[in-house]
């Protein structure tokens, strides 16, 4: 294989036309899976790019802008992040062991959702700057200083590699508990943070 074809190889660039089926299936509140702390990739290889891959067309098939790997079952500290699915010149992000180095910027308030808890939106407050380090596909370590969504994003995906879901971040319990009722989620399956 021709120099340039092998690194074409290891970048990641996947359509971003939703798939008419995804090819992994996502895990939804309640199941053990996206509560194991996932563990560190040792290796960068075709393997976890083909995983990323897989990932960012279920991502774009449930119409979310991220995904980690213990939402479709897989216990890897790897994450992927399109921010603009609906742009086709917007870059998909692939994030491999990432390590939070610094948050600051104060603290803001957020409705997210998660593609674990269709549905389910809610006000949540983090971090509004976060600094990480990680490796990308193709094993580079990188740094990244963000904020906005991006750093929310980052953030809510990088607490999935912890076992941690965005409603056992959720303050006000009446929202919380009208908003699982009305999508069918039990709430003995949050575990708040106090
Ligand atoms: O991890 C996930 O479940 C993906 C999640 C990411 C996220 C969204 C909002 C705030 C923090 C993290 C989603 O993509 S849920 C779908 C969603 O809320 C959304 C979809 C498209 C545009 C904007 C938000
Ligand atoms: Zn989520």
């Amino acid at each position: 294989m021709a120099q340039s074809a092998v690194k074409a190889s290891r970048r990641i660039q996947v359509s971003k036309e939703p798939p008419a089926e995804p090819p992994l299936v996502i895990h939804t509140l309640g199941d053990d899976a996206l509560r194991q702390p996932a563990r560190r990739i040792s290796r960068v290889d075709d393997e976890i790019r083909d995983l990323a891959r897989a990932m960012l067309r279920s991502m774009y098939h449930a119409k979310g802008i991220g995904l980690a790997a213990p939402q479709v079952g897989i216990n890897k500290q790897l994450i992927v992040i399109d921010l603009e699915p609906d742009n086709p010149d917007h870059p998909q992000m692939v994030m491999i062991n990432p390590e939070i180095r610094t948050t600051g910027g104060g603290l803001s308030t957020y409705e997210e959702g998660c593609l674990s808890v269709p549905g389910v939106y809610l006000d949540v407050v983090r971090p509004s700057v976060v600094e990480v380090s990680y490796r990308c596909e193709q094993g580079r370590p990188q740094r990244i200083k963000a904020d906005g969504l991006l750093a929310r994003c980052i953030l809510h995906e990088m607490d999935h590699l912890s076992g941690v879901l965005f409603v056992d971040r959720v303050t006000d319990e009446l929202s919380l508990n009208e908003g699982l009722k009305e999508r069918g989620f039990e709430r003995g399956d949050v575990h708040s943070i106090a």
